[in-house]
């Protein structure tokens, strides 16, 4: 990840997306709303999945707040949860370095005023937003994103788009703009050709590569993330032999966490493991399809750092997930995707001993009190 790469073209400024590119909206039903029920005491039992499917967020909202018995209003309900299916990390970068932005959505502008109002600071952040009524013709016509660089006041070359649609990148194209593509369902890049540079997720986007200030927050090769929790019964794989290839990996159910997983790119984590009867473990696992092995399936495949004399098959196994490494990648040879996995352990093991890291290792999710109760709640 730390290869350094020739910058592509210079841009003065960025247009994003705001729907799928910049905000997970359809993530209100997710392990994260789950993590925030329990900040009130309250656990999630999947009873609101099917009354949320349809509804706006707010609406949704109001549904968990009625149902839980919340102690607080549906608006500031949203406001808590918002930031966390929002990216962020990417506004407070190019805002930090006065690196000019706009949104150009295909949303009527007060249903993305009503959108971004919950996340705090963003309206500032932007010097225009434009709404898809507010021009003739919406994505894939160019004029959403002319309009957006007018307003900018940079030429349409000067610009940088960030896309999920391929609307979208078709319109930024037409524009005349440098695009960035991060399809938004995977095995789908074959379609973005168009686009100038295609990526996985926000994770991976470079600025450097288009003359913008690089992210400043990878440690080591890693980024850091907020953790996240998931844990169930060690259960069998695809039994193709990894442990004969000297990487074994203890596969948890995906059934579970579906939406866990939508919301987590596909790529390569690492953290801490927790085996009740064993103890807490260093661990890097592979979160995805597995390109290599072209799997219908996502799977989720820690390898614990440890020597184990025998299997745990069906044990109880936890993970705090604290860092990113890499996206997931096709390989050539199954010598240069055993190579990179070792790079990979290295990359975690050097990088779960930083205080930053390290202090996860007591995060109580971990502690064999919680084993087995609300992991999976
Ligand atoms: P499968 O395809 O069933 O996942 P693997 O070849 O990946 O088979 O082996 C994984 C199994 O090996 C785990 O379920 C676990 O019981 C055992 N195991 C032994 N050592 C480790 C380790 N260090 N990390 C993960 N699993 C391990
Ligand atoms: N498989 C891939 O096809 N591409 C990858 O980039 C990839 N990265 C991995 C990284 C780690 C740390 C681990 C543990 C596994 C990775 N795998 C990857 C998954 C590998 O294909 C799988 O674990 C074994 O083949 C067993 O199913
Ligand atoms: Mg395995």
């Amino acid at each position: 990840m730390s290869i350094p790469q020739p910058v592509k073209k210079s841009v003065l400024g960025v247009i994003l997306d705001l729907d799928g590119t910049l905000l997970n909206t359809d993530g209100i039903v997710s392990e994260i709303l789950k993590v925030f029920l329990v900040k009130f005491g309250k656990q999630w039992d999947g009873r609101e999945a099917d009354k949320i499917l349809g509804k706006t967020p707010f609406e949704a909202a109001a549904a968990i707040v009625e149902d839980y018995g919340l102690p607080c209003a549906t608006e500031e309900f949203i406001s808590e949860i918002t930031p966390m299916f929002s990216d962020h990390r990417l506004i407070n970068h190019l805002k930090g370095h006065g690196i000019p932005m706009a949104l150009a959505s295909n949303s009527p502008r007060a249903s993305i005023e009503s959108k971004i109002s919950y996340q705090q600071g963003w309206k500032e952040s932007f010097s225009a937003i434009i709404g898809g009524d507010e021009v003739r013709a919406g994505k894939p016509s160019p004029e959403i994103f002319l309009e957006a660089a007018n307003r900018l006041k940079l030429e349409p070359s000067s610009c940088l788009v960030i896309e999920d649609s391929l609307p979208g990148v078709t319109a930024g194209k037409a524009a005349g703009m440098e695009v960035v593509a991060i399809p938004y369902l995977p095995k789908q890049s074959h379609l973005y050709t168009i686009a100038d540079e295609v990526i996985k997720s926000l994770l991976d986007l470079r600025p450097e590569i288009w003359g913008l200030p690089p992210f400043q927050d990878w440690i080591e090769g890693t980024l850091p993330l907020e953790p996240w929790h998931i844990g169930g019964p060690v259960i069998k794989g695809f039994g193709r032999g990894s442990k004969v290839l000297g990487i074994p990996t203890a596969n948890l159910s995906t059934e579970r966490y579906t939406t866990l997983l939508s919301e987590h790119p596909s790529g390569v984590y690492f953290g801490w493991a927790g085996l009740s009867a064993r103890g807490v473990y260093k661990m890097v696992m592979s979160i995805g399809w597995n390109p290599y092995f072209n799997n219908k399936e996502k799977t989720i495949e820690p390898w614990l750092l440890h020597e184990f004399d025998e299997d745990f098959y069906g044990e109880e196994l936890l993970l705090v997930v604290v860092g990113y490494i890499r996206p997931e990648l096709n390989f050539p040879s199954l010598e240069s995707l055993i190579e990179k996995i070792h790079d990979d352990r290295r990359i975690a093991e050097k990088a779960l001993e930083l205080p930053l890291y390290s202090k996860h290792r007591n995060d109580p999710y971990l502690e064999v009190s919680n084993r087995g109760d609300h992991n999976n709640s």
